[in-house]
């Protein structure tokens, strides 16, 4: 039964449009799944040609005692739309939220990715540290060609023709006066030869020698060499730089013993051993049971060696020394082969630089 006491046809037929209306529209607004498809709803119920407003614009053709009934209808249906849709954009705007959140939903406990990044070769992790140690004593690095010429490799050096050094056997020639340097001492020739001094640098390199291989040899090497010249420098200052080298690089307690030796470039000559950081000298497999490990060689420059590059012997006095890397690297990380420096196993590299 009808709650209004519309009599007349088309007052029934208004209102039955009404409920009709209404019963349809809580259906669609039900359905409604996205904030654009309930602002189409809006327009098309409620909008300036809604068909509520048609509704209201329909009243005209009713008797003037029914339209305020109507009327009062017609605005109660509207309230209630008005509310459902608010309550609808309510609930789709927190399940489009739910939603989202599921989404974007990330475990911040779980690991991250990692990019697999290269890392140094050991031998240029103990690089650095050895041109830390040097730079923090005032020396420039400087850097040379691997292919050298006979004179600076050997004969501003000192090294005579018939020396075994100079043999096909020993050094690769690339013609008769030109070959690959067998050591770095060419850079620090050719500093000398522009440079007045005071100079002090040293000189990393990769240097090549006709070896066979073994477990300790390969026929490229790297060794970094270094040269001191200036006024009144001594044997001292040759003991003092390379025993502080050597406490920094084995630590403060190692023992430093300087052992004559010979070498054409220098005079005289030393070659540097230091207590055996595996048995701490009491011997073992490392020292070969002497105790101690052979680090690097060094020396007075040779007066023939400053004058040929330009530098008066009688005023300017300097050392010079040559230490191997790769010695240096295998004994520091117990490498037990020299061939794991240069075959570049990523399972051998991954080890370092971590
Ligand atoms: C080694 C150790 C050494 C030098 C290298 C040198 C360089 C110049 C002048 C004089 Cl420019 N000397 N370098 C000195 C002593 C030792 O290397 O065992 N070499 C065969």
């Amino acid at each position: 039964m009808s709650p209004f006491p519309l009599h007349k046809k088309e007052g029934k037929e208004m209102q039955e449009k009404l409920q009709a209306l209404k019963v349809q529209a809580l259906a669609e607004l039900e359905a409604v799944q996205t904030p654009q498809e309930l602002e189409e709803f809006r327009v098309r119920y409620m909008g300036k040609k809604g068909s509520l407003t048609e509704l209201l614009r329909g009243m005209g053709s009713l008797p003037a005692e029914e339209r305020p009934k109507m009327g009062q209808l017609v605005n109660e249906l509207r309230q209630l739309l008005d509310g459902a849709l608010t309550e609808r954009a309510g609930a789709l705007q927190k399940s489009l939220q739910e939603q989202k959140l599921k989404e974007e939903k990330l475990d911040v406990t779980m690991p991250g990715k990692t990019k697999p990044i290269g890392g140094l070769h050991p031998l240029n992790v103990v690089l650095n540290d050895v041109i830390d140690i040097f730079q923090s004593m005032g020396f420039d690095v400087v850097d040379g060609p691997e292919v050298e010429t006979d004179h600076y490799n050997f004969e501003a050096l000192n090294v005579p023709q018939d020396h075994p050094a100079r043999d096909m056997q020993d050094t690769f020639y690339l013609a008769e006066n030109l070959l690959l340097r067998t050591q770095t001492s060419a850079a620090q020739i050719r500093t000398m030869e522009q440079r007045k001094p005071p100079i002090r640098i040293i000189c990393p390199g990769r240097v090549f020698r006709a070896d066979e291989v073994d477990a300790t040899h390969s026929p490229v090497f790297h060794q970094i060499e270094g040269l001191v010249v200036d006024k009144g420098v001594t044997m001292c200052d040759l003991k003092g730089v390379l025993e502080q080298f050597a406490h920094e690089i084995y630590g403060p307690d190692t023992k430093v013993k300087f052992r004559p030796s010979f070498f054409p470039f220098t005079e005289p000559s030393v070659e540097v051993d230091v207590s055996c950081s595996e048995c701490g000298g009491k011997g073992c497999r490392v020292c070969k049971d002497s105790g101690w490990i052979e680090i690097l060689g060094a020396g007075m420059v040779h007066p023939r060696v400053l004058s040929g590059c330009g530098i008066d012997p009688e005023e300017y006095s300097g050392f010079a020394f040559g230490i191997g890397l790769d010695r240096l690297t295998t004994t520091r990380y117990k490498i037990s082969d020299i061939r794991l420096l240069f075959e570049n196993d990523l399972r051998f590299l991954e080890q370092f630089d971590k």
